[in-house]
């Protein structure tokens, strides 16, 4: 049963306390108001900025951004929360090592969204049940929610100049999760100093020119289409030429511009078992993986959220990483890569093929243009070649 004639501050104090008995590490309380970003946000979608990511550009998503009781009807309060994921490579050499593949920390196990989300909806019905009534939503990551504005709000952290909501002396290695409830709540004091000061290493640091500053209000700006993260993930298609050779090894998503943040030096490991790198995740062989069957790949990313990619935009990440590399041992994988089912997959090996350019790799590709049917493959083989 509710309990009765709590004063909103032991309300937010008891929900803070469950929620740290759940496993979030930092709690904090804002009140669901519109967003004081929503132009900002609307300019960075006008600009194009979001690339193939639609679902940020739609207008009944924009509008919710912009107000959360469009999204949640009567939604007066946010609570928010964040989970440390971080956890230090198992093999220091692997970022180094050509050969193999970088996978960003956040999808080195089981995905984050289940785990939360499960962990919310448990929180905002014990609220229900233990403090008082309440009707909201809780979202993670996939919701049209400002998440870092909230978390700001919220008093848990500032927007770094590489765009992460960063939290002093603990860094940015954080999930965030929000409950939009019906409900007033006693709320923490908006964060409002910025830590960056003059550093600008995460900016410096971008291989592809992704991260662009603060603009004249303020606000962190990133071209997300120049993103690895973007890139190895979200795009679906064909990674732009241009880029391939700036993104390394890194085969699905980037934490470059976290790594050379000095307050990820206060980074402690998760205690999350759930986040600790799965068996391989952590530098898997790039020749390994290039020739993953389906099966395979379903197998190792069940429950991951590695399989966001699904298998051919994985093996597309691998092929770059090995044109990357620029070694001949890549070439029988890759020979066999430029017979894949997948066009995505044939496309992408031509081009590795003709970055490591020995005669081995020229004649696999002369062997695939006798037969190649696809437009684009035949492109990326004609390029490979020297000829396009
Ligand atoms: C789209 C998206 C991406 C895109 C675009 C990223 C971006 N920087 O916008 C891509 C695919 C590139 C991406 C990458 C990553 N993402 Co992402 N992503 C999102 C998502 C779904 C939406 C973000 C968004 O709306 N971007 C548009 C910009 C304009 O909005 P914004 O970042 O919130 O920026 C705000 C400020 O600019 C501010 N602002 C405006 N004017 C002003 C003025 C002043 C003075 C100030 C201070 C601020 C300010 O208002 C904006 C709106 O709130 C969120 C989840 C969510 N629902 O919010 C996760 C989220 C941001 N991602 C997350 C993560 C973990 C990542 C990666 C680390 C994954 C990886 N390792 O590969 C990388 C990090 C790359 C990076 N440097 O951002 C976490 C970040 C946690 C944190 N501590 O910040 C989130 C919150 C998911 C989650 N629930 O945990 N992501
Ligand atoms: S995640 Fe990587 S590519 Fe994206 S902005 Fe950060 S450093 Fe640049
Ligand atoms: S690297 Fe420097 S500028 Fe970038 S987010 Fe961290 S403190 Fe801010």
């Amino acid at each position: 049963m509710p309990t009765q004639a709590l004063s909103l501050q032991q309300v937010s104090d008891r929900i803070r306390q469950k929620a740290r008995e759940m496993g979030f590490g930092a709690v904090g309380f804002a009140p669901a108001h519109a967003s004081a970003y929503g132009d900002a946000y609307a300019r960075w979608i006008a600009e194009g900025m979001h690339g193939e990511m639609a679902y940020l550009a739609r207008e009944d998503a924009v509008a919710k951004r912009r107000e959360p009781a469009v999204l949640v009807p009567g939604a007066r309060s946010a609570v928010v929360v964040a989970m440390e994921y971080f956890n230090a490579d198992a093999d220091p050499a692997v970022p180094g090592d050509p050969s193999r593949g970088i996978v960003a920390r956040y999808a080195r196990n089981h995905d984050y969204h289940d785990l939360m989300k499960e962990r919310l909806i448990a929180l905002q019905d014990w609220i229900n049940t233990e403090l008082l009534p309440v009707r909201g939503r809780a979202y993670v990551d996939t919701g049209a929610v400002l998440e870092r504005e909230l978390a700001s709000r919220a008093g848990l952290g500032w927007f770094g100049r590489n765009t992460m909501l960063i939290q002093p002396r603990r860094g940015s290695y954080w999930f965030l999760g929000t409950i939009l409830l019906d409900a007033e709540l006693a709320y923490d004091a908006p964060f409002a100093r910025d830590h960056c000061g003059t550093c600008a290493a995460c900016v410096s640091a971008c291989p592809t020119g992704a991260l662009l500053g603060r603009d004249e209000a303020g606000a962190p700006r990133m071209d997300a289409r120049r993103c690895i993260s973007y890139l190895t993930i979200e795009l679906r298609g064909p990674i732009p030429r241009d880029l391939r050779p700036m993104i390394g090894n890194r085969i699905y998503g980037c934490d470059i511009c976290q790594e050379v943040c000095p307050w990820n030096r206060f980074a402690t490991p998760s205690s999350e078992e759930a986040f600790l790198a799965r068996e391989g995740l952590d530098g898997p062989s790039l020749i390994e993986w290039m020739t993953m069957t389906q099966e395979e790949f379903s197998a190792r990313f069940k429950g991951s959220p590695i399989k966001r990619a699904k298998r051919r935009g994985l093996l597309r990440n691998v092929a770059v990483a090995l044109g990357n590399w620029g070694s001949p041992e890549a070439v029988p994988a890759l020979a066999i890569a430029l017979h894949d089912e997948e066009p995505l997959v044939r496309g992408h090996a031509a081009w590795a093929l003709g970055r490591i350019g020995t005669e081995a790799a020229r004649q696999a590709l002369r062997g695939r243009e006798e037969v190649e049917q696809d437009a684009w493959v035949r492109e990326e083989i004609a390029v490979g070649l020297g000829e396009g």
